[in-house]
């Protein structure tokens, strides 16, 4: 029960890597709060989930990119849970396309959901936390893409690298009021984001072959590392980056 009695917000929570952090964050003991972008079904299986853990469960829609969704889902799920104690910035997205013709909107929504989206939704955690005087944890899911390229994901590694960027600096910002700031950057792992992309084979299993465990990445393999950092057993770690990436960084000779 490592999250025995916290109050846990995760943006994207509806699914994918958000789902799972928000029900095993559950069955840690936390009461939950997922945003999610137009996505009730999945939403609403989610809160079911957690409700059936005996743990309580809120969901709020709004896109992350529209700075009042911010305010509007912390706001709401503080009122909701009695408060904030850790604040998971999950939600993102990735249109791969090609460098040379990408469309300029891809380009402005890539980083508006997942650049622009991320520092106004830390920022309302953190100054409901800092209102509270209690701290808190937050932790960002940034990428492996934070530390390399992609030949179709010239719009989304930037991003990463900057929410793991931004994790860094809030670390120094937020340090004086007992808030923990951490990121995970997770490798490849198997949800929505790219179904398409590994629907391919040959890429699929040239992607597998790289790394060291085996296999690519499932969800639930992010939870762990998430509960730990959002954790009091992580209680001396800021502005660290964790790679869960099944050893994919480290495999290049
Ligand atoms: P997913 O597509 O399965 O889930 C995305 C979630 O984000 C959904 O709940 C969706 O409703 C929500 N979302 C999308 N756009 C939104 C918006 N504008 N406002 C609010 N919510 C929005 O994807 P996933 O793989 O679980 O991705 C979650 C995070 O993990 C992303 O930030 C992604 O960059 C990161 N990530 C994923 C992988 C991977 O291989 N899957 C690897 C590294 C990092
Ligand atoms: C991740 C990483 C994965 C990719 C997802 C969409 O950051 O690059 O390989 O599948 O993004």
């Amino acid at each position: 029960m490592l999250l025995e009695g916290k109050r846990v917000l995760i943006t994207g929570g509806s699914r994918g890597i958000g789902r799972a952090a928000a029900i095993e964050a559950a069955r840690q003991g936390a009461d939950v709060a997922i945003n999610h972008f137009d996505d009730h079904v999945h939403a609403d299986s989610v809160v079911a989930t957690i409700r059936d853990l005996g743990r309580q469960a809120v969901a709020v829609e709004g896109d992350v990119a529209a700075p009042a969704s911010a305010t509007a889902f912390v706001t709401g799920a503080a009122e909701a849970l009695g408060g904030v104690d850790v604040f998971v910035s999950n939600a993102g997205i990735c249109p791969f396309h090609a460098f040379l013709d990408m469309p300029a909107e891809m380009l402005e929504r890539t980083l508006r959901v997942n650049l622009h989206g991320a520092f106004y939704m830390v920022q309302a955690a953190a100054n409901q936390m800092v209102r509270q005087g209690n701290g808190g944890a937050i932790v960002a899911v940034s990428s492996i893409s934070a530390l390399v390229g992609g030949e179709y994901q010239t719009h989304y590694t930037p991003t990463k690298a900057g929410v793991h960027s931004l994790m860094q600096s809030a670390a120094i910002a937020l340090g004086r009021h007992g808030i923990r700031c951490n990121s995970v950057l997770p490798g490849t792992i198997l949800t929505d984001i790219n179904k398409d992309d590994l629907s391919d084979p040959d890429k699929r299993e040239r992607m597998a072959s790289r790394i060291p465990l085996g296999r690519l990445g499932e969800p639930e393999d992010l939870a762990g590392p998430i509960v730990f950092l959002a954790s009091d057993l992580a209680r001396y770690v800021t502005g660290a980056a964790l790679l869960v990436d099944g050893g994919a960084f480290v495999n290049l000779q």
